[in-house]
């Protein structure tokens, strides 16, 4: 259901394993952990004139759920992790977003395994941010204001 303080709000949506941020394999996500990220993106959305909504599962199905939830926010950042790759209900979900929508990743999926150069999800994406670390979150943050603003949507 939307509300008024929906608006202005960037959801911010994370998938499987991303719990795990700062713990394994540090040489391809970071040491950062993934509250470390949510403050990051807090202080930058706020920055902006914008709060945040950040969320994780691991679960596939509350993703689309977290995803119809997102709908009435501003704009909405997503990393789906391994979903990116397979879900096609996540597509689903993000195509019914009328917000501007950015993929985001830490790594860099195209130069690794060639089953994470698909994203199935990126039809429904504005564009992505990938490669980065942490810095693909506040990119992702400065890409989405800028999409509310040119549209002039929940500004
Ligand atoms: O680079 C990204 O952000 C990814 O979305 C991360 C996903 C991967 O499946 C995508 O291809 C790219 C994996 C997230 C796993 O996160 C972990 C974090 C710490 C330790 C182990 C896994």
């Amino acid at each position: 259901m939307s509300t008024a303080s929906d608006q202005r709000t960037i959801a911010i949506l994370n998938g499987p394993n991303l719990n795990l941020l700062g713990t394994r394999q540090p040489e391809i996500y970071g040491s950062e952990s993934l509250d470390d990220i949510d403050r990051m993106c807090r202080k930058h959305a706020e920055s902006l004139g914008f709060s945040t909504r950040f969320q994780q599962t691991n679960s596939e199905g509350e993703l689309v759920s977290m995803v119809q939830d997102a709908r009435a926010c501003s704009a909405v950042l997503i990393n789906a992790a391994g979903y990116t790759h397979t879900s096609v209900a996540l597509l689903d979900a993000l195509l019914t977003v009328e917000a501007p929508v950015i993929e985001v990743h830490l790594s860099s999926p195209h130069t690794r395994e060639s089953f994470r150069h698909k994203s199935v999800i990126a039809p429904a994406c504005n564009g992505v941010i990938a490669g980065f670390g942490s810095l693909s979150y506040r990119l992702g943050l400065d890409a989405a204001v800028a999409l509310v603003d040119a549209n002039g949507v929940n500004a």
